[in-house]
């Protein structure tokens, strides 16, 4: 049977603004309150998402959440028409209208975790929101990503979805960004990797002095009971609180994996020969490619500035060797540059390399693994999929003209204070769930 690695892009929403919401993001706290460009964000996204499928890949999409989100300023107590509310809350708490009004949830590989149907007990693909817990901005994305993704994935013969974890810092979950997964072919049983920043219940001995670490060991545990993974087939890993210090808030900043290939920075783990060691005994006889970048190579500083490793690693069709898809801000470091040009001439499974134009993303610290929910499917389930959602060349088109049609050029912090702003986007939006079949779909439109 065919199997598929479908990577689903957030589609960038109307409201892109650089708030500076996100502590330990280097990107988003250089660039906050900087102009931004929705126009220019959203139709980067799209060009990506359409150069991946011109390579042969099956691509999908998952929508923008509403934003400004007005009902949580409701439940903190601001009351009165929408125009009253943005008026109250940009004089008297402008932090909460830039959370409200974010598009984080373009990010998707923070959407949620994925469990392909061969690693699971029941023979279904799993699917947990993340819950965000640790950004207020983020906390707020987890219910409309879930009611998306069943909506997305409507079929309990082959798709089970669970609820958010608790919310809470001992539960904190940034889904698929911290979780990587080893097979030899998408529908094959896999060893799943669950990378996580600390402990919740118990000593951290070692601590991040700088940045927090999202990502909590019992959150990942409690993510691969949920998903009915097989215990002889995970493998638990803690994120090396130097890295996390240095701006790597998510495991996807410093490595990636496809297949039978992890791509990483020596510095990414605590204990990066442990877990080697225990990925491969549980892999099983078949070997795994570790392709580890040393410091002297490239700096943590340049792999977080140049986000080498949120890249797309990617299996083309009909092709040898995997291929990376990186921002292009790794081809403008020298020092990364060089490196890609050595391990192109190296004997890795890593033999090809695209540089994608992600900037607007990119400088709120989202590259392009951040912007993509991977998906594990074989045939059936690809076809139990809304089919609205895998992007052919006509919804690209439409999607593009969609965009043209309704975001502004430019979004600066003050224009979230005007009234109109909301309006546009609540109109874009529901002329996105007519191009999407879905009806009433968003809390506006009830
Ligand atoms: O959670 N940035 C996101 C970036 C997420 C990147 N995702 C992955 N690495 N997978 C975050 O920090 C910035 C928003 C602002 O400042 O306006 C923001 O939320």
């Amino acid at each position: 049977m065919n199997s598929y690695e479908v990577n689903f892009d957030g589609l960038i929403g109307p409201t892109h603004n650089y708030g500076g919401l996100s502590h330990g993001n280097v990107a988003s706290k250089s660039n906050a309150l900087k102009i931004s460009q929705p126009k220019q964000a959203a139709l980067q996204g799209l060009d990506k998402m359409q150069s991946n499928r011109l390579l042969g890949l099956q691509q999908g999409i998952l929508l923008p959440q509403q934003r400004p989100h007005l009902p949580t300023l409701r439940s903190l107590g601001f009351s009165g028409s929408d125009k009253r509310i943005i008026e109250q809350v940009s004089n008297s708490a402008p932090e909460l209208l830039a959370s409200c009004y974010s598009a984080s949830s373009m990010w998707t590989a923070n959407a949620c975790t994925v469990s392909p149907s061969a690693d699971s007990a029941d023979g279904k693909l799993h699917f947990t929101p993340a819950n965000l817990s640790s950004m207020f901005h983020r906390s707020i994305e987890h219910r409309f990503t879930g009611k998306l993704l069943r909506s997305i994935f409507d079929n309990d013969q082959h798709f089970q979805h669970h609820d958010a974890l608790p919310m809470g810092s001992h539960f904190g979950d940034e889904g698929a960004a911290n979780h990587n997964r080893f097979a030899p072919s998408y529908t094959e049983q896999g060893v799943q990797l669950f990378v996580f920043g600390r402990y919740a219940f118990r000593e951290n001995k070692l601590a991040t002095a700088k940045f927090p670490s999202r990502q909590t060991y019992e959150a990942s545990l409690a993510i691969s009971r949920l998903h009915q993974l097989d215990q002889s087939k995970l493998v638990f890993a803690q994120q090396n609180p130097k890295i996390i210090d240095a701006g790597a808030f998510h495991n996807d900043v410093v490595s990636v994996s496809n297949l039978n290939t992890f791509f990483m920075h020596e510095e990414a783990f605590v204990d990066s020969q442990a877990m080697k060691a225990e990925l491969q005994e549980k892999y099983g006889e078949q070997e795994l490619h570790f392709v580890e970048v040393p410091t002297d190579m490239v700096s943590l500083e340049s792999a977080v500035k140049s986000y080498l490793f949120n890249s797309q690693l990617l299996q083309l069709p009909n092709q040898e060797g995997m291929t990376l898809v990186l921002p292009e801000e790794s081809r403008e470091n020298q020092e990364v540059f060089n490196y890609l040009e050595w391990l192109k001439t190296q004997n890795t499974p890593i033999k090809h390399v695209i540089f994608v134009d992600v900037r607007q993303s990119m400088q709120n610290g989202g590259g392009p693994a951040c912007l993509r929910l991977r998906v594990a499917l074989n045939q059936v389930e690809l076809d139990a999929t809304n089919q609205e959602f895998i992007l052919d060349d006509s919804k690209v088109a439409e999607l593009k003209h969609w965009v043209e049609r309704h975001y502004r050029d430019q979004i600066s912090p003050e224009d979230l204070a005007d009234p109109l702003l909301a309006q546009e986007s609540f109109e874009a939006l529901d002329q996105l769930t007519q191009i999407f079949k879905l009806g009433s779909f968003y809390e506006f439109q009830s």
